[in-house]
């Protein structure tokens, strides 16, 4: 049992309503003392969950604070497995405020952020794994993270974590049956066991796997297009983003600045960003702009390095390859449209040998489709086909499957090796460790850093 507590739910700011949501097992009876109702026969006491009451929020003079609306949840079902009020004031700074301040005259403590969720969690309602998809969700990006965090919430990792832990589980009754009934038992059947320890292996790396690419759509990605002046870079950004977001002129020099879009390409968030064209220049401006595109270039996580196939491929261009010979690199010729085009495939073969070449139109949104599919099969690391489990993995569950991956490694090492003793061991490691991702025996500090990231009210 915890105490009351309350926060205003909805962002700071003017809105068409604002919430104020109350938990704890006396909340109802403290939102009746401030809650008056329009229909005067009405008692919230005595209504049932998930009902709705119109009625106004009203001081210790009986005087009206905002006309609201009240929604009342019974415990256990609510958001936080307690009896929930919320109330529905205006949208405005001062009657949410107002309707607050009066809540805690009832003896309502203010809300730490995250602790809502956090009741919920520990009210066994949501499991570590769905608590923190809520935080997700929230921050979500595009759809494709906000599906993943769905997912999450519904139970998606648990479920994972739960065969796991099944698995893991009958290895272990199958390791102390051996080792306390060995009559009865007899001796451990090695290869069963080992085929156990290498399929859960093989999740684990799968689910890693997979965390690593749900990040993708979480995180997001920055990509700098890059290349001599007069390329054709702003134009691509522009299609892109598909806006006329940057100049575009046939003056070599036009962008002297980086040039910054949110964009996403097949469901990844991207940080697309133009840059001046790379050149030596006297003049003081462009210089600090190529300074400062060398700079972004260097962070990227991929580079669009453009040519110009009506150009050539010039020693500019070779210049500018080398200094970023060594990152992500996606090498487009532009101007595919044009009706003179100097660059052969062997060119490109001598001078960039191994890397993905797109021939596109930036002016005529040829080859873009082409560009947005490499997109995702380079930062998707091409591991897009080879198995389609989809799940978010943070930070926390990556410790710990590595941890789990570990005990796993080493009973397979120990199997033929030491005692059945050892095994057992690891064989418990690992179980502590998939526990960890449910949140089963959580320590109080990891409780506190689940949450940090949260709102108040939330
Ligand atoms: N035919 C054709 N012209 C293009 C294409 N892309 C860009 N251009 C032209 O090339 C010129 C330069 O384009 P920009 O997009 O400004 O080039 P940039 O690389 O941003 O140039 P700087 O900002 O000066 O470095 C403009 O006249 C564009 O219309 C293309 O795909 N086909
Ligand atoms: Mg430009």
């Amino acid at each position: 049992m915890y105490d009351d507590i309350a926060a205003i739910s909805t962002p700071p700011g003017e809105g068409g309503i604002a919430i104020i949501r109350l938990s704890g097992s006396g909340v109802i009876e403290k939102a009746s003392k401030i809650f008056k109702p329009r229909r005067s026969e009405i008692d919230i006491r005595q209504k049932e969950g998930y009902s709705m009451t119109l009625g106004w929020i009203i001081n210790a003079e009986g005087e009206a604070i905002d006309e609201v609306l009240l929604a009342l949840m019974r415990a256990p079902r609510s958001y936080t497995g307690e009896d929930v009020v919320e109330i529905h004031c205006h949208g405005g700074i001062l009657p949410a405020r107002r309707c607050l301040e009066t809540v805690m005259r009832q003896g309502v403590r203010i809300a730490e952020p995250g602790e809502f969720t956090r009741r919920a969690f520990l009210n066994g309602r949501l499991d570590a794994s769905q608590a923190e998809a809520v935080i997700e969700i929230i921050r979500a990006k595009s759809d494709k993270s906000m599906q993943l965090a769905l997912k999450q919430l519904g139970g998606r990792n648990s479920e994972y974590i739960h065969t796991l832990e099944d698995r893991l589980l009958e290895l272990n009754a199958m390791v102390e049956g051996s080792l306390d009934f060995p009559e009865e038992v007899g001796e451990l059947e090695y290869d069963r066991a080992e085929a156990i320890i290498r399929e859960l292996i093989d999740i684990i790396e799968q689910l890693i796997r997979a965390g690593k690419r749900a990040d993708v759509y979480r995180e997001g990605i920055t990509i700098v297009i890059c290349g001599k002046p007069n390329v054709g870079k702003s134009s691509l950004l522009n299609t892109l983003v598909r806006k006329d977001r940057a100049i575009v002129t046939s003056i070599p020099g036009t962008t002297r600045d980086v040039i910054e879009e949110q964009i996403i390409i097949k469901g990844i968030p991207v940080w697309l960003m133009d840059t001046a064209g790379i050149h030596v220049t006297s003049d003081v401006v462009e210089k600090i702009g190529v300074e400062k595109s060398q700079e972004v270039i260097r962070e990227a996580d991929l580079v669009l390095f453009l040519l110009d196939a009506e150009e050539g491929i010039t020693d500019d261009d070779l210049e500018i390859y080398r200094s970023i010979e060594n990152q992500n690199l996606i090498i487009l010729v532009n101007k595919e449209d044009l009706e003179e085009k100097n660059i052969t495939s062997r060119e490109i073969n001598q001078h960039f040998p191994g890397l993905k070449v797109i021939k596109v139109s930036a002016k005529e949104e040829q080859g873009i489709e082409e560009l947005e599919d490499s997109i995702e099969e380079m930062v998707l690391g091409g591991e897009l086909q080879s198995d389609d489990l989809e799940i978010m993995i943070n930070l926390r569950h990556r410790e710990a499957l590595l941890r789990a991956y570990q005990h796993l490694q080493d009973a397979l090492q120990e199997l033929d090796q030491v005692t059945l003793d050892c095994l057992g061991v690891d064989v418990w490691g690992a179980l502590e460790a998939l526990g960890e991702i449910t949140g089963k025996n959580l320590r109080e500090e990891v409780i506190d850093r689940m949450f940090q990231d949260f709102c108040i009210g939330k």
